[in-house]
């Protein structure tokens, strides 16, 4: 390997990448990444072979279940999953044999409260409408900076060139954040808004839409529900009422709802300053009221909805009216009484479900990916938890703040040694594009890819350590197949699942099962019904990826709600709004805390690579001025910052980009922590904000962490 570039000739990229791309260089070469499994005995961790750790890890999870039954047993799956194929099929899988209920995962620190909205409006937890930045003419941000975060629940390269294409064509960016943003400074407009106000603001606009007699649904027209409802709703949210709440005041709330109506496409984003907030539920329902109520929703240049090469329930026969929907929060928690949603507790009360005793108390963990005491909300208490544990198994590559708890430790190959397809991503990208690539570099030769360890933890758990992986693999295949073409065949007339099984061959693994969701999917083959549709050999031979062409209205085949309406007034929102109005009238805290990103971290996990954390240190408290002066902080000085969950020391910088009365620290950091293999990232350790962040401020609809607007108070120190 001597250098990483863009690819020039991919049609969606275009050449562009980040930084962290060329860092898979680093991470390559990392003598701290674990290259071999790491089994405890006598209290440390040691190198083993597969076979004498895998053995350990099934073993000591049978036990766990054994003593306390399957709940006994927590998973944690943590975001790379998001970006790994075969982590994406195969984690299911594991899960299933584990058969536990106490799953958690870096959903509900992170997009949960969007996938409750658009499930309750349009039917799926990811049938999440996109901006589609390339053509419209007014982007409206709140809580996002895809300058530096590259845009999420938005997927598409090189973010920066599009939002200035925006303003190059004559748009507007305009960016509602409490922080003065890389993406707020270069944006049209940047305002102040106070954290945990989007939703009051976003029903502000609908307010005055209903007052001006304004609204209008455009395409969503014939297909709502609830219309009446929200007029009632909205009528407590006036400009003048939620001025002091958001911070901005009412003439230019006005002025916004009026641009944002008359431009002649607008799209409204919000991201993680929306979800992870106390109203992220309300918030995320909001964004999409703003983007229906003014005509553009599935329009182009609007918000508009994905059509993904390859996508589990792709096969969806076209015309069908409605679906399943999704039902949520029927189940709660064991001791916080927080909603179960889709599949999953929030970890913001993964402390209490291991440290709190009785039936159904978690005594063994299984993380996948995931470094919750680095991510996830009151790392404080969670470390004492995960400390307390009877046994902890761990697929990971490095020794981190979260998998140095665990008994068993077993590495994945590195990022470029294994192939990439987009599984998740692709399913909210702003064109429709697919891609496969092939690993760049072989594994070491006893090393299992990342599906087979998933695979054989799986079969051991179910107790067929004699069955060979091929055939396990291929039951495995057999469900998926029935799921994906189900009795119908779906959009394929005459497709059997004996025949797409046959035709999908005997090679194990995640390959085959791309090939499925590709050839099923809107774009695909249908297995020699659509000759020239995808298939995963179309792909491979197409290395620089395919580009499927700009988004497409999908209403109303897209929407999977029980009456295939969108629902724009559900109850489980609805019934919150009481809280929201509430909350006006409430003091404003003195200080509050918020989080940021920077270009060159990734959440918790790439402070080892030299290139990424060389340079100032990023991981400083910003103050503004007034609150500086006000409470004795200066430049490059130290401060306390303490919340009801904890206190950490952070180096203060005085800067008017945040508001006055609140506070920045970013998240990931803190790698200072005993027991860990990283040589370079303890040598920048920084501040873990997390420990400050309350488990119990969550977003009151979905449980999902509040890491934005957390109360604290910050003296020197
Ligand atoms: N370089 C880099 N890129 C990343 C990541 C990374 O760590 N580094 N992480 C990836 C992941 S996992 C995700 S989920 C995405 C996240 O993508 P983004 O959401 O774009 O990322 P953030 O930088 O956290 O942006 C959140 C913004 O919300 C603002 N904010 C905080 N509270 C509020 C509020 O109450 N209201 C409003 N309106 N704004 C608020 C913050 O000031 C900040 O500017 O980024 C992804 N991309
Ligand atoms: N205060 C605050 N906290 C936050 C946020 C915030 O904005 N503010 N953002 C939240 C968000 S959006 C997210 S997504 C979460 C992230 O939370 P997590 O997903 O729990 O944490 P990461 O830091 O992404 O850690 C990823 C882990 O996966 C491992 N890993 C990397 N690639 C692979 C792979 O291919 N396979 C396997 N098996 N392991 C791999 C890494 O070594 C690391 O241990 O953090 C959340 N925490
Ligand atoms: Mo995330």
């Amino acid at each position: 390997m001597v250098d990483i570039r863009g690819d020039a000739e991919d049609p969606f990229s275009k050449g562009y990448i980040c930084p962290k791309a060329h860092a898979l260089m680093e991470l390559q070469h990392d003598g701290d990444r674990l290259q071999k499994p790491l089994v405890r005995s006598d209290g440390e961790l040691r190198e083993a072979s597969w076979e004498e750790a895998y053995a350990a890890a099934i073993a000591g999870l049978k036990k766990v279940r054994d003593a306390g039954g399957a709940d006994a047993v927590g998973t944690y799956v943590g975001n790379p999953v998001a970006h790994s194929l075969q982590a994406m099929l195969y984690g299911p899988v594991l899960q299933r044999a584990l058969g536990t209920r106490n799953r958690y995962s870096a959903s509900s620190a992170d997009q949960l409260p969007k996938m409750v909205s658009a499930a309750l409006m349009f039917g799926g937890g990811l049938t999440i409408p996109v901006p589609d930045v390339d053509r419209t003419d007014y982007l409206l941000v709140l809580g996002g900076n895809p300058r530096v975060s590259n845009g999420s629940l938005m997927t598409a390269p090189d973010m920066p060139g599009r939002l200035d294409g925006i303003v190059k064509r004559g748009g507007k960016v305009v960016v509602l954040d409490p922080r003065r943003s890389e993406t707020a400074g270069k944006a049209s407009e940047h305002l102040f808004v106070r954290p945990g106000s989007d939703a009051a603001l976003l029903l502000s606009l609908v307010h005055v839409w209903f007052e001006q007699d304004r609204v209008v649904l455009g395409r969503a027209e014939g297909h709502t529900t609830g219309l009446k409802q929200v007029r009632t709703l909205v009528q407590a949210f006036s400009p003048e009422r939620v001025s002091g709440f958001v911070g901005v005041d009412a003439a230019t709330l006005r002025r916004i709802a009026g641009e944002f109506m008359e431009a002649p496409r607008a799209a409204c984003y919000g991201r993680i300053g929306t979800t992870c907030q106390r109203f992220g539920s309300l918030a995320s329902w909001a964004v999409d009221l703003v983007n229906t109520l003014s005509g553009n929703l599935d329009r182009e240049g609007g918000a508009m909805f994905t059509r993904p090469a390859a996508n589990r329930g792709g096969n969806r026969k076209p015309g069908t009216v409605g679906g399943r929907g999704v039902r949520l929060g029927t189940r709660k928690s064991r001791v916080k009484q927080l909603p179960y949603m889709f599949g999953e507790f929030p970890v913001s009360t993964l402390a209490d479900e291991i440290l709190t005793e009785g039936k159904g108390q978690i005594r063994g963990m299984l993380t996948l990916a995931g470094n919750p005491l680095a991510s996830a909300p009151g790392v404080g208490r969670l470390t004492e938890a995960f400390a307390s544990l009877d046994f902890m198994v761990s697929v990971d590559f490095y020794l981190n703040e979260t998998t140095r708890h665990a008994d068993v430790i077993l590495p994945p190959p590195a990022p470029l040694e294994r192939d990439t397809y987009d599984l998740a991503l692709y399913q909210l990208a702003v064109r429709n594009v697919a891609k496969y690539s092939r690993p760049a570099l072989d594994k070491p030769q006893d090393q299992p890819d990342e599906w087979e360890i998933l695979a054989t933890l799986a079969r051991g758990l179910m107790g067929m350590e004699q069955l060979p992986l091929e055939q396990a693999d291929a039951m495995v295949l057999g469900q998926l197949v029935q799921g994906e073409v189900g009795a119908d065949g779906g959009r394929w007339s005459g497709l059997t699942a004996a025949e797409a099984q046959q035709k999908l061959g005997g090679e194990p693994g995640p390959r085959r099962m791309l090939d499925l969701l590709l050839r099923t999917g809107p774009h695909g083959d249908g297995f020699g019904r659509a000759g020239d549709g995808l298939t995963l050999e179309k792909l491979e031979a197409q290395p620089h990826g395919v580009d499927l062409g700009p988004l497409t209205p999908q209403l109303p085949d897209v929407l999977q709600t029980t009456d295939g309406k969108i629902n724009l007034a559900p109850e489980l929102l609805t019934a919150a709004v009481a809280d929201l109005e509430a909350a006006l009238a409430e003091p404003t805290p003195e200080m509050v805390l918020i989080g940021r990103r920077h270009l060159r971290s990734n959440n918790s996990w790439l402070h080892n690579a030299p290139s990424l954390v060389k340079g100032k240190m990023r991981c400083t408290l910003l103050v503004n001025p007034q609150d500086a002066a006000r409470l004795a902080l200066t430049d490059g000085g130290q401060a306390q910052v303490k919340s009801a969950a904890g206190s950490v020391r952070a180096t203060v910088a005085v800067s008017d980009e945040v508001m006055p009365g609140v506070v920045s620290l970013p998240h990931g950091w803190g790698h200072d922590v005993p027991g860990m293999q990283l040589s370079v990232a303890a040598q920048h350790a920084g501040t873990n904000v997390n420990v400050v962040s309350d488990p119990a401020f969550v977003d009151g609809v979905s449980g999902n962490a509040a890491f934005n607007g957390v109360p604290v108070e910050v003296a020197p120190g």
